[in-house]
């Protein structure tokens, strides 16, 4: 479903018409106008323009985003109604939520509770739901990443999550801003998430219910202090939120006004045997838990496996993501991963199950493993993002992980000291199925690096497929443009444009507009407002963006595309897993590890890849292979929103044959920039090219920052060798926990003990130990000592404070 200004009945209505392609010339003249022939909006549609009465269809509403609990009080925007207007708002095609029009004439709708992220389709009423004229566009977010803000707070949350264990008590404070409700009484209520049914059969079903009041009119004042008290009847509902409505809606009355606290674990309310020995109560509930699990199946083996080391981690952006709870760029604040110092989430949950995979790094870039950490990282039975399509357990955003990854960590880890069962179900993945992926690059007036590392540079002036791939029809399609040579266009081009698409997913395209230095993002041919959030969870891709600078988009395959905005001129990387081997073509080459082969024309003829010397006869040649990727027609994923884009892209050629660009550009010694461009570009072959062709130090100096970047990036992935996680042994102790290829771990016994097996192992290039087992025997004569204990086991857990899980 394409949601962008398209009105759903106007669309199946206009469907039945085809496009002619000869009136597209006709119709381009009448887009940006009213429409009411059906093959001009196609095309103006098909030019990703939007015409005005598109536009009275599609309004802006503001704020266009807010937590998936709902409450969210919107504006719609562009259009005023009348006092008597009856509004609705309607979500997915089905929820309804009442609206009312304010003073101003604007209406307003609230946005409802939903079991999805991402972007949701929206339609207005203004007759009391009997027709929906209107549509827009409403973005509901996970509810840990909507900003603190914007909820309600508790204070002292580890007071809040650890209530009724040894050592706690008192009352417990709850705060908000009481601007945010226009209401002088407020009611706080309780409410509760659960899932019902039998899991992974079709019954199995997400709940959020309202529980009970726990102050009825109170005064909106901002904050509200109780001392909780054990509740029977609700003992059994562990996960919950508060929320705060105005005291004139009914009690636990849905979809109304109202700001939430972030969900936690309700230990404050739970029945009064939890108070009176909460280690016995929890290790109870871990024990519950443990059979539970034992009765699901195992998703372990089909989570994607963590990468090796912290440097691979952070390199592969296309299939895992940084934890908010354990960043390296936020100083390292891993509450829940002692030992930690920066944590990934793999992006994609697994197909059949859904399960997520968390990957921890210590300060050496190693992973910490539950094996011999409680700092160690575990997967997931839900991913915390939930996936699409969302709706149902376990695909529910952020709830469900709770359910069955976080209310049992604190039954087995934080209340009671069972955690050696929670790592039985959720141990960390080892790396030796891991492979990095690999990437491709292209920057400056472009020069290209393959997937198979061949260099060279293209400089059309046009449209180009810069890879394909028929195994996910997986496109990455670039526009280039004259660079300015001294504020005049030069005779070599950059790209200006970068448009993608996976299979069937959004369209997501990267430009920097025409007179700007500033990365623009579009969606479905729309820019995107990054105001309100920077992580977006759209149809078969995940769009992160640092606004202005780059943006990242991450499809379901574990394919990556980073473009970044380096002055007036883009980058583009593009990462691939293992699987696109043999399957891709375009300006990145086939990718099989073959670099010979990577100049393939569409029809399957090779040039020669020794054409990326100098000589011009070849670089002519490179250049007519540059050309025969020019993008079809048909095929084109990119917006033609201006009238030059149309003129010069949509109705003229993909690729401008009239344009010759410089090859090769001449080094003169006397030349006064020469000793700057030696100076800044050192040997760095496509920074020297760039400053001689544009006579700009900046672009020489960007492509020289982008190649450093990509080159690096290539050392990050080089695949590593990794052997098994090593056991201690039982009365013994071992000196590290470092499984790569290359690292020793040495063994040694307890007093009153002897070593029998290797004493030191060594991780071979094969994957595989050196020696043999070690274990540590009494040794002859010596009373039996007690266990010296796991060096790096359980730590002390009950001090770890709030959860960011
Ligand atoms: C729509 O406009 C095109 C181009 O102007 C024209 O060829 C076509 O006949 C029109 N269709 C209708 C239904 O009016
Ligand atoms: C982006 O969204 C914010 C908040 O909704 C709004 O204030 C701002 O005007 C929007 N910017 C643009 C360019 O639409
Ligand atoms: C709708 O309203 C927004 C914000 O007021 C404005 O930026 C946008 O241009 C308007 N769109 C139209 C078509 O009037
Ligand atoms: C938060 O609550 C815990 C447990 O009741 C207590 O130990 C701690 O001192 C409190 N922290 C603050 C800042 O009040
Ligand atoms: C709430 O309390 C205020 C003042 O205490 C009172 O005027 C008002 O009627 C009450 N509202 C409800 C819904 O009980
Ligand atoms: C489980 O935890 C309880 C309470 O902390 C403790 O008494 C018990 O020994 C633990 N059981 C196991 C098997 O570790
Ligand atoms: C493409 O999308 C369709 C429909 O969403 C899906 O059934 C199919 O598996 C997808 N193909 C690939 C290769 O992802
Ligand atoms: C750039 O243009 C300015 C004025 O147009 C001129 O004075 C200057 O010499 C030019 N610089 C180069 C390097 O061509
Ligand atoms: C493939 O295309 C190139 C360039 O268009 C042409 O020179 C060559 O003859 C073609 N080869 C085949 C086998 O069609
Ligand atoms: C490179 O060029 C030489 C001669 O110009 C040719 O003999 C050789 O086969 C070429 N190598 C490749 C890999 O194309
Ligand atoms: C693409 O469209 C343009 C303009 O309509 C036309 O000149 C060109 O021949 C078309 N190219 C192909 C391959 O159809
Ligand atoms: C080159 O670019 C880098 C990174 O953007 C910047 O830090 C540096 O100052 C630039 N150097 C010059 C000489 O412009
Ligand atoms: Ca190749």
């Amino acid at each position: 479903m394409k949601l962008s200004c398209i009105n759903f009945f106007f669309m199946i209505f206009c469907s039945v018409f085809l496009l002619k392609a000869g009136a597209q010339r006709s119709c381009s003249n009448q887009c940006g106008r009213s429409l009411t022939n059906c093959s001009c909006r196609a095309t103006c549609e098909s030019l990703g323009i939007c015409c005005p009465d598109y536009w009275a269809f599609c309004l802006n509403i503001s704020p266009y985003s807010g937590t998936l609990l709902g409450g969210k009080d919107f504006t719609i925007l562009n259009v005023t109604f009348d006092s008597s207007s009856d509004i609705k708002c309607r979500f997915v095609q089905e929820i309804v939520t009442s609206g009312y029009v304010a003073e101003d004439g604007r209406a307003h709708c609230i946005s409802p509770l939903l079991y999805q992220t991402g972007m949701i389709s929206l339609e207005i009423s203004r007759d009391g739901g009997q027709t929906y004229p209107h549509s827009s566009v409403w973005f509901s977010d996970h509810h840990s990443k909507v900003a603190p803000s914007e909820k309600s707070t508790l204070v002292n949350e580890t007071q809040w999550q650890y209530y009724g264990t040894p050592g706690t008590g008192g009352e417990l404070t709850v705060t908000w801003n009481d601007q945010t409700l226009q209401a002088s009484h407020v009611n706080i209520e309780l409410w509760g998430y659960q899932e019902t049914g039998q899991p992974y059969s079709e019954n199995w079903a997400a709940e959020w219910k309202y529980l009970y009041t726990l102050k009825e009119n109170a005064s909106n004042t901002g904050i509200f202090t109780f001392l909780p008290a054990p509740s029977a009847a609700y003992s059994a509902w562990e996960l919950g939120a508060l929320r705060i409505t105005s005291s004139g809606s009914l009690e636990g009355q849905s979809n109304v006004a109202a700001i939430w606290s972030s969900e936690h674990a309700l230990a404050w309310h739970l029945e009064e045997a939890f108070r009176e020995d909460s280690a016995a109560w929890a290790a109870a509930k871990c024990h519950a838990w443990d059979a539970k699990e034992m009765g699901l199946p195992s998703f372990l083996t089909e989570i994607i496996d963590c990468p090796c080391t912290l440097a691979q981690a952070r390199a592969d952006t296309g299939r895992f993501h940084t934890d908010y709870g354990c960043d390296i760029e936020k100083g390292s604040v891993c509450t829940y991963h002692p030992g930690a110092v920066h944590c990934v989430r793999g992006i994609q949950a697994s197909p059949r199950y859904a399960a997520g995979q968390q990957c921890c790094y210590d300060a050496t870039g190693v992973q910490v493993l539950t094996g011999d950490s409680t700092g160690g990282s575990t997967p997931d039975r839900g991913h915390d993002w939930g996936s699409p399509p969302y709706n149902k357990p376990p695909r529910i955003p952020g709830f469900s992980h709770w359910l069955y990854d976080v209310l049992s960590f604190y039954y087995c880890c934080l209340w009671s000291g069972n955690c050696s069962y929670y790592f039985k179900h959720r141990p960390s993945s080892g790396c030796k199925r891991y492979r990095p992926p690999r990437a491709a690059s292209a920057f400056g007036d472009p020069h290209f690096i393959t997937f198979d590392g061949t260099h060279f540079t293209f400089k059309g002036l046009g449209e180009y497929t810069v890879l394909e791939s028929h195994l996910t029809s997986l496109r990455v399609q670039g526009r280039t443009r004259q660079a300015l040579l001294n504020g005049t266009e030069a005779k070599v081009t950059g790209f200006a444009a970068i448009a993608m698409q996976e299979n069937n997913s959004d369209v997501v395209e990267m430009r920097i507009p025409e007179h700007s230095n500033t990365l623009e993002v579009l969606l479905n041919h729309r820019a995107v407002n990054f105001s309100e959030q920077t992580w977006m969870d759209l149809k078969g891709l995940f769009l992160y963006a640092v606004p202005g600078l780059s943006a990242t988009v991450m499809f379901s395959s574990g394919a990556g595309v980073e473009v970044r905005g380096s002055g007036t001129l883009l980058g583009v990387t593009v990462l691939l897993p293992g699987q696109f081997l043999g399957h891709t073509q375009g300006l990145f080459g086939v990718m099989n590890n073959n670099p010979e082969d990577d100049f393939t024309l569409r029809n399957g003829t090779i040039l020669p890849s020794n054409s990326s010397s100098s000589s011009s006869s070849t670089s002519e040649q490179l250049f007519a292979f540059g050309a025969d990727w020019a993008v079809r027609n048909s095929t084109s994923l990119l917006t033609y929103d201006t009238p030059h884009l149309l003129h010069s892209f949509f109705y003229g050629p993909k690729h401008n044959t009239s344009f010759v660009p410089v090859f090769s550009p001449s080094e003169d010694p006397a030349d006064p920039l020469q000793k700057e461009m030696a100076l800044l570009c050192q040997t760095d072959p496509f920074c020297r090219f760039d400053v001689m062709t544009t006579r700009d130090l900046a672009v020489g100096n960007s492509t020289k920052w982008s190649h450093q970047n990509y080159k690096r990036l290539k050392e990050n992935l080089q695949p590593v060798v990794s052997c098994d996680w090593l056991a201690l042994p039982t009365n013994g102790r071992k000196d590290s926990t470092n499984y790569l290829a290359g690292s020793v771990v040495r063994f040694c016994c307890n007093p009153g003990y002897t070593l029998a097996g290797s004493a030191e192992r060594t991780c071979q290039s094969n994957g595989e130990w050196s020696g043999d087992a070690t274990t540590c025997f009494p040794s002859a004569g010596t009373k039996q000592q007690p266990p010296f204990g796991t060096i790096f086991g359980i730590l002390g857990l009950g001090s770890l404070a709030v959860l960011v899980f």
